[in-house]
C-alpha cells in the first residue's frame, strides 16, 4: 500500500516539572526555534510546541509551583525565540485530545514495551511498585502528544530517542491492527553538538533538573555571576585541550565543555576544538563563561519581564489551544471511527 503523504509538521514538548536548564535549551528549545525559522534540510514545517503538564504530574508536583513553572516555561520558550504567531504554543492539559488519544494508545501499547523503557527504569528505580501508573504509561501519552497532530518530526535530546521509537511502534501496531495507514512513522531529529549536555559536576551524567546539586546545571534563570561561577567550578582535568576531538576520548568533562562552547557558538564540535586547541582550562573556562553569559542573559531577562505579565501568557496559551484543537479534533474523531467508537 502506498504511504499517504503527511503535512511536514513538528511537535515537541518540555515538562514544567522544575526550572529550565541549559540542557533543555541547547538540546531542545534552541532546535525548536531553528526548525520554526529555518526548517531542516531545505524543508519547512508547521511547528507545535508544548508545555507537557500532564507528564509533569506523573511525579508529585506542588499545585502552585506547577502553575508557576508552566507559565515560566512558556516565558522561556518565547524568550528563546519561539514565536506564538509562527508556532502553535500550547499547554498540554488545555488540549484534551492528547489525553483522549493516550487512552486508545494504552490499549495498543504492550506492558513489555513500557517495562523496557530506560526512563521508566531510571525514574521508578527500585521502588517501582510505588511509582504512579501514569509514570509507567508516560510513553503512550507522549506518543499521543505527537500523533494527535500527525507530526512527522520531533526535535529532542538523545535521552528521548527510545520514546520516539516506541511512538513509531505504537503507530505501526495501530495501523496494522486496524488495517489503515493512518498514523505517520515520526522521525526523531537529534542533531548538533548538544544532544546530550552533561552535568558540570560529573561528565558521565546528563544535566538534569532533578540532580540534587544546583552546581551541576546552569538554570535559564541564573544571573551572570552564577553562570560564570558554575563554569569556573565545572569539573575538568589537568591537561590542556587537544588539537582534535579524538584527543577528548576518555575526558567526558572536557568534552562536555567543548560541546557547550560549540552549541552556544552555533558551530560544530570539530570547529570548536580547532578554535580552542592547546588552551588550558584557566584560559578556556572564562571564554566559555563569557559566551554563556552573552547568549543566556538576554533570555533570562526577557523571561523575567514576561513573568510580570502572566495574563498575557495565559491569553497566548488559550489562543494556542484553540489553534491546536483545529488540527487535533478531526484526527481524534477519525481515530474513534477507525476503532469503532460510536459518536
Ligand atoms: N541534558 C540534556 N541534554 C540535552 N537535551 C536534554 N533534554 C533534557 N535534558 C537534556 C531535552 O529537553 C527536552 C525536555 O526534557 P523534559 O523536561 O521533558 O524531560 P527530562 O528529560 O526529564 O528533563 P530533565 O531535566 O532530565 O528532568 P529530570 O531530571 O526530571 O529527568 C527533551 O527533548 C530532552 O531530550
Amino acid at each position: 500500500m502506498a504511504q499517504p503523504s503527511f503535512t511536514p509538521r513538528v511537535f515537541s514538548g518540555i515538562q514544567p516539572s522544575g526550572g529550565l536548564h541549559l540542557g533543555n535549551y541547547l538540546g531542545a528549545i534552541k532546535r525548536f526555534v531553528d526548525m520554526q525559522n529555518s526548517g531542516l534540510n531545505g524543508q519547512s514545517f508547521e511547528t507545535i510546541y508544548c508545555m507537557v503538564d500532564l507528564h509533569a504530574i506523573t511525579t508529585w508536583q506542588d499545585p502552585a509551583t506547577l502553575a508557576h513553572n508552566t507559565r515560566e516555561l512558556c516565558a522561556g520558550f518565547i524568550a528563546s525565540g519561539v514565536d506564538p504567531e509562527k508556532s502553535v504554543l500550547i499547554n498540554q492539559s488545555q488540549v484534551p485530545e492528547h489525553a483522549q488519544l493516550a487512552w486508545i494508545f494504552n490499549t495498543v501499547a504492550r506492558m513489555g514495551w513500557m517495562q523496557r523503557m530506560t526512563q521508566w527504569k531510571d525514574k521508578a528505580g527500585k521502588n517501582s511498585q510505588n511509582a504512579s501508573l501514569g509514570l509507567f504509561a508516560y510513553p503512550a501519552l507522549m506518543a499521543a502528544d505527537i500523533l494527535i497532530y500527525h507530526a512527522t518530526h520531533v526535535p529532542v535530546g538523545e535521552d528521548q530517542k527510545q520514546h520516539i521509537e516506541l511512538t513509531r511502534d505504537i503507530a505501526a501496531k495501530f495501523n496494522n491492527d486496524y488495517k489503515v495507514d493512518f498514523f505517520p512513522m515520526t522521525e526523531p531529529v537529534i542533531e548538533g553538538a548538544a544532544t546530550r549536555v552533561m552535568s558540570l559536576r560529573d561528565g558521565s551524567k546528563k544535566m538534569s533538573k532533578s540532580d540534587a546539586s544546583d552546581a551541576s546545571r546552569i538554570n535559564m534563570t541564573d544571573d551572570a555571576d552564577a553562570i560564570a561561577k558554575k563554569i569556573r567550578k565545572a569539573k575538568t582535568d589537568p591537561d590542556p585541550l587537544p588539537e582534535t576531538l579524538e584527543g577528548l576520548e576518555g575526558r567526558p568533562d572536557a568534552r562536555n565543555l567543548v560541546n557547550l562552547y560549540a552549541a552556544l557558538s552555533d558551530i560544530s564540535a570539530e570547529a570548536a576544538i580547532a578554535q580552542v586547541a592547546g588552551q588550558q582550562f584557566g584560559q578556556f573556562k572564562p571564554l566559555l563563561a563569557d559566551l554563556a553569559v552573552e547568549k543566556l542573559s538576554p533570555i533570562s531577562s526577557e523571561m523575567a519581564r514576561l513573568m510580570q505579565h502572566t495574563d498575557e501568557i495565559d491569553r497566548l496559551l488559550a489562543r494556542g489551544a484553540e489553534r491546536a484543537r483545529e488540527i487535533a479534533a478531526p484526527i481524534l474523531a477519525e481515530t474513534y471511527k477507525i476503532v469503532g467508537l460510536v459518536k
